[in-house]
């Protein structure tokens, strides 16, 4: 590989882990440049000529760039995939794992996150609110865990992106309600195999730890 690629973002944001599982997936060496959605450093000028939708990760690849990590780890397995595997080439079982990575913007992050947990983790609902972000935490595992009987993996018999991206956002969503497997047998086994990817640790660990600080109060506050 002789492409400079840069990953800009901060290890608390699924999205970017789900970049950082990939990069590591696929071992490639990569700067990581940190922006930090907290302070507004999306915003500013310079950033936003790099990415006008102000959000992270964004890569940078030999001057050009991509942002949503959807579009980043199918263009990163595309390109660099020593085979399909991560990102199949059959056109069904790609629209498999493209499903996926669509029901995971549109319903696990920007609905069920960033909509529901985000309110919870910031202790601003009342109970009633709290149990429907739960339930549509629940919803989301049962959705998953019927992949899962069709599957060994989220999208295939094998590991594909759909899996690293899912991760991410399971992952935090686990620290508020446990995929516990007498509810989710299946979710719950995916997860403990995933975390057991040798670079599971490296890429995904250290935004987690940081999130399951943060959400002590919310944890403290609501029955759940
Ligand atoms: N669908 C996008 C979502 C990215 C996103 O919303 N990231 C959040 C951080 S987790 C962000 O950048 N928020 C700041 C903003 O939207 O201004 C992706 O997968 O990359």
């Amino acid at each position: 590989m002789s492409e400079k690629i840069a990953l800009y973002g901060f290890e608390r944001s699924p999205p970017v882990r789900a970049v950082l599982l990939t990069l590591n997936a696929l071992n490639l060496k990569f700067e990581q440049i940190t922006v930090d959605t907290r302070k507004g450093e999306q915003y500013s000028e310079e950033y936003l000529k790099k990415n006008p939708a102000h959000t992270i990760p964004l890569l940078e690849i030999d001057g050009k760039y991509i942002s949503d990590s959807h579009a980043i780890i199918a263009f990163l397995a595309s390109k660099y995939g020593k085979d399909d595997s991560l990102y199949p080439k059959d056109l069904y079982q790609r629209a498999i794992v493209d499903q996926r990575l669509h029901y995971e913007t549109g319903v696990v992050f920007q609905e069920v996150m960033k909509q529901r947990l985000r309110p919870l983790f910031l202790c601003e609902l009342p109970q009633a609110a709290a149990d429907e972000a739960i339930k549509a935490v629940c919803d989301v595992y049962t959705v998953l865990e019927t992949y899962l009987n069709q599957n060994k993996y989220m999208a295939a018999d094998h590991l594909t992106i759909a899996d690293l991206s899912l991760l991410s956002t399971v992952t935090v969503m686990d620290l508020v309600v446990p995929v516990v497997a007498e509810k989710w047998p299946k979710l719950s086994a995916w997860l403990v195999k995933l975390k057991q990817l040798p670079y599971y640790e490296k890429a995904n660990t250290k935004g987690l730890k940081e999130l399951k600080e943060a959400f002590k109060p919310a944890l403290a506050k609501y029955k759940i």
